[in-house]
């Protein structure tokens, strides 16, 4: 059989993005050749040091590389700056953008480990489906005095929500067809319990306070999900239940849900994600930059290592997402080697090598 050969972007940004998107470049060069499939690389710039560089946070000709060369790519953390700078706009908006990657898919799942405790009772295996294109993150923003202050020194500063039908029904329906897909493969492997007997999407909203945005998305997000194809799926609203599997969100509820979602599960340096839209897919972890770890060799490389995984599930490639997992798995579960977010010792790169063996 001719291998399939994929070219992956590889775009570490800023911080610990260097030292664990090269841990996701090594899992993939290390996966079983009998997946028949083979990789070749191209390193590319972003994020804030690439702003201070060259003047430019997303350089056009990592846009172009991306659109005209890859099939998926790898992007690690970027740490903008709390402050506003002149000129410059996060890479990570822009990008989702400019690639139409309206999904942005986080899978949350607990694996028990002698490591470290589990933060919660009942075992976590959720996905937080955020709508990656609007909301707040459409950054029109202003600030004005405020009228009522007699000595002009107080100001008001404004954000646009925005919410449109078109993107709450796309993200509607990845979610549900996200959900369908965990229910066939729940169905395959006998591994559902008295809660997962049916795939669920979570609808989550707040509508009851902002009507008309969150009214949208609540009602378009309905209707999405009422399509014949999802007759299977129990389809829920707001937070009614102990009990979840996939979660649809607006961009800045799924931001904060999913970081919520990761402590439960144990450290934001387990949880991955995939960006999704009609092309290409990017793999990124839900972590940040983490400049308090940067240079020390210890940043866990478990977030990225499953968002290869999660890329490769959404390039259609789910054999070989699924040994990735599996390997992470086997290495938690067996909880030797554990970096200190977890509570252990381990560097990035004993973590890594320990997958890697396990493939
Ligand atoms: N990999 C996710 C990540 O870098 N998160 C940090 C973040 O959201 N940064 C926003 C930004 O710096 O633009």
């Amino acid at each position: 059989m001719a291998a399939r050969s994929l070219r992956i972007g590889l775009i570490p940004g800023d911080g610990i993005g260097r030292e664990v998107i090269p841990a996701g470049k090594k899992i993939l060069e290390s996966l079983p050749s009998s997946l028949g499939l083979s990789f070749s690389f191209v390193d590319l710039d972003a994020g804030f040091d690439c702003f201070k560089r060259t003047g430019a946070a997303l350089p056009d000709k990592t846009v172009k590389t991306l659109k005209e060369e890859c099939d998926g790519a790898l992007f690690g953390a970027v740490s903008s700056p709390t402050t506003k700078v002149a000129g410059y706009s996060s890479p990570i908006v822009a990008m989702r953008k400019s690639l139409g990657l309206y999904a942005n898919v986080r899978p949350c799942k607990t694996v028990l480990s002698p490591a470290f405790a589990s933060p919660t009772k009942t075992p976590i295996d959720l996905v937080i489906v955020r709508e990656n294109t609007e909301d707040l993150y459409v950054k029109e923003e202003k600030t004005y005095p405020d009228p009522s202050d007699p000595t002009g020194k107080a100001q008001i500063a404004e954000a646009i929500k925005r919410i449109s039908s078109k993107a709450s029904w796309r993200i509607a329906d990845i979610a549900g067809q996200i959900a369908l897909r965990r229910d066939k493969m729940r169905q395959a492997s006998g591994s559902g319990t008295s809660h997962t007997k049916q795939g669920m999407v979570t609808i989550t909203h707040k509508s009851n306070v902002l009507s008309q945005t969150d009214g949208l998305f609540r009602s378009t997000a309905r209707e999405a999900l009422s399509q014949p194809h999802f007759n299977a799926l129990k389809i829920e609203e707001q937070i009614v239940d102990k009990y979840y599997d996939v979660i649809v969100a607006p961009n800045l509820y799924g931001d904060l849900l999913s970081d919520g979602s990761a402590a439960l599960v144990g450290s934001l340096g387990l949880v991955p994600s995939a960006n999704v839209g009609e092309g290409i897919i990017i793999g990124e972890p839900c972590h940040g930059s983490a400049p308090d770890i940067e240079g020390k060799g210890v940043a866990n490389p478990i977030a990225t290592i499953r968002s290869v995984g999660v890329m490769l599930e959404f390039m259609d490639l789910p054999d070989a997402a699924e040994v990735i997992y599996k390997a992470v798995d086997a290495s938690l579960a067996e909880g030797k080697l554990v970096t200190p977010d977890l509570g252990g010792t381990a560097t990035t790169q004993q973590v890594t090598d320990d997958i890697i063996k396990r493939l």
